[in-house]
């Protein structure tokens, strides 16, 4: 099977859930890397230069055998049962683990479409508030779901929904997004543990040195 991601240079949660489960599970895939210009191309044909179908006219996609999927939460769930990350027999473990996927991407949609259409201060000033107010109402509840002292989201293992909390977290915690502070994270003690255990995961790190520039700030995680 020959599996290629396609996503910008950038490793966002949406594509790195995906990429992840493959490495954890020593599965090989390839990257094919779209510019913006490219993108926008894209975004308007549905297509890639080199005729690539994007079905949504949106990024993430994976290539399998030629065939393009689209959706973050369905190529992770892909990639996930490629690599024993995702439950075949297990249904409620899977509903559990697509909760914390959505929820991802709820989330990265709030943050998205604050001052959208706004200019640049008119957007840092929405998302200072967001920061103040829904996104800690959603963090909350995020952190409410994990268990004391747990290192791991779900269960005793680390699995899509930590990699994916881990990232987005990362995200918002990197000082890249304007408007949301680094230290959003410290009122969740819960959170912030399981991304440092994520971070601090010998396989994880293993990627980490494999496929980020050097110095590349990957969050502040408390
Ligand atoms: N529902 C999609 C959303 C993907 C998405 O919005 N991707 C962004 C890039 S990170 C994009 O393509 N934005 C352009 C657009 O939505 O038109 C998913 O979960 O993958």
């Amino acid at each position: 099977m020959k599996l290629t991601f396609i996503y910008f240079d950038f490793p966002f949660w949406r594509v790195e859930v995906g990429r992840i489960a493959l490495f954890m599970g020593g599965i090989e895939f390839g990257n094919k890397v779209v510019g913006n210009e490219e993108f926008t191309r894209a975004w308007g044909t549905g297509r890639l230069d080199d005729g690539t179908v994007i079905p949504f006219h949106q990024l993430p996609c994976l290539l399998v055998d030629g065939v393009s999927i689209a959706q973050t939460a369905g190529i992770s769930r892909f990639c996930g049962k490629l690599s024993g990350l995702y439950p075949r027999d297990d249904d409620i473990l899977a509903a559990q683990i697509d909760q914390f996927l959505d929820f991802s991407t709820d989330v990265t949609e709030l943050v998205f479409a604050t001052g959208r259409g706004d200019d640049d201060e008119i957007k840092k000033a929405k998302r200072e508030a967001l920061a103040e107010d829904e996104l800690l109402r959603k963090l909350q509840m995020l952190e409410n779901c994990i268990s004391s002292g747990a290192d791991w989201v779900l269960g005793a293992g680390l699995g899509l929904a930590d990699i994916a909390i881990w990232r987005l977290m990362g995200w918002l915690t990197s000082e890249r997004v304007d408007g949301i502070p680094a230290g959003i994270i410290s009122a969740f003690p819960k959170i912030s543990k399981v991304c440092r255990a994520v971070d601090a995961y010998p396989r994880i790190q293993e990627w980490v040195s494999k496929t980020y520039p050097v110095g590349y700030v990957r969050g502040h995680y408390g």
